[in-house]
């Protein structure tokens, strides 16, 4: 039988994605006709919070789309404590393992604002034709291979890379097909939005309070105070900034000692994103793509959106 191509494999990945995401954009569309999928699921998931019934049927449908798919070993994601290894003879010899945060911005779910799934794809260090282990799942986001998103927004959305620029889809709903919409998008260098979660400010460190303030003056290069957008979705504030420049920060807080945004499905998928349309991501102090995995759902802080933002940001740490 004849080999699939690095381009192929990725390919087949990216159609599970598309059908998985395609399913769930449905069940989203109309969600608020369904009571049986909104509301709280009552479990709690590993990283304390409450799981709401979208993001347990979302990781569902992503889990059963990569297992079926035959190339992925295995998959780690926001709501399984552990890592998925795919315990069947095709899986085994699967080249790639897939992060993903099923459905991002869950606290929205029942709002009717915009959420989205994040997904980064690494190819696995463990022997083909072994169960994947946990190093296959602690790669840094240098070594990812694809990774995006797709937003479920005015529209449904998805943005990925393959490590040569960025391009979006749309999904037509009257075919159910994904149609290039965006390509090579490129995220403005400067911006005058700035999206975090005010309400922690007060638990903030010093440089970051006189960011903001600089952020609220017009001292900035536009002369205006930046206007403030929040959405609480992690992926729709990016995909805001990517379009139109801005800069996105979930910092250390007392809160969340440690930033409150993991690493692995959240931040490097979409670090990845912004690099390779030009923009910048860091811990405040470090590029995010650099940080080296130690634990499956790892929090960091995370400073992401247009280059000289993020920039001046960390200029205003210590
Ligand atoms: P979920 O994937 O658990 O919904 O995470 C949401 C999130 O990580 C991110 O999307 C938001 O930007 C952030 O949390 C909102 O957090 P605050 O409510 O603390 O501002």
């Amino acid at each position: 039988m004849r080999e699939f191509t690095s381009c192929e494999h990725l390919a087949i990945i990216l159609e599970a994605i598309t059908t998985a995401s395609t399913e769930l954009s449905q069940q989203i569309r109309g969600a608020g006709l369904h009571n049986h999928i909104l509301g709280q699921e009552g479990r709690v998931n590993v990283q304390g919070e409450v799981q709401q019934k979208l993001d347990v049927l979302a990781d569902r449908t992503f889990i059963q789309t990569f297992l079926g798919c035959g190339i992925v070993c295995g998959i780690a994601s926001e709501e399984n404590d552990e890592f998925v290894a795919f315990d069947n003879e095709v899986s085994r010899n699967g080249d790639f393992v897939v992060m993903f945060d099923p459905l991002d911005g869950s606290s929205n779910i029942d709002v009717n604002v915009s959420i989205g799934t994040i997904f980064s794809v690494y190819r696995r260090v463990s022997a083909k034709g072994s169960l994947p282990t946990l190093k296959d799942m602690l790669q840094p986001g240098t070594e990812q291979v694809m990774a995006g998103y797709v937003l479920y927004g005015s529209s449904t959305m998805l943005v990925f890379s393959v490590g040569k620029g960025v391009h979006g889809f749309t999904l037509n709903p009257a075919t159910g097909q994904f149609c290039l919409s965006h390509h090579a998008m490129q995220m403005p260098e400067n911006g005058r939005f700035y999206a975090m979660n005010e309400g922690n400010i007060l638990e903030c460190e010093e440089g970051l309070v006189r960011y903001i303030k600089y952020c609220q003056s017009r001292e900035n290069q536009t002369g205006m105070p930046y206007s403030g957008r929040y959405i609480g979705s992690l992926v729709a504030d990016f995909h805001r900034n990517l379009i139109k420049g801005g800069i996105y920060i979930y910092p250390v807080v007392s809160s969340a000692p440690e930033g409150r945004l993991r690493l692995l499905y959240e931040c490097n998928p979409l670090a990845f994103i912004a690099e390779q349309a030009g923009g910048l991501a860091t811990t405040g102090r470090q590029r995010i793509l650099d940080v080296i995995p130690t634990h499956l759902h790892q929090r960091v802080p995370y400073f992401v959106g247009s280059k000289h933002m993020v920039e001046k940001a960390m200029a205003f740490l210590d």
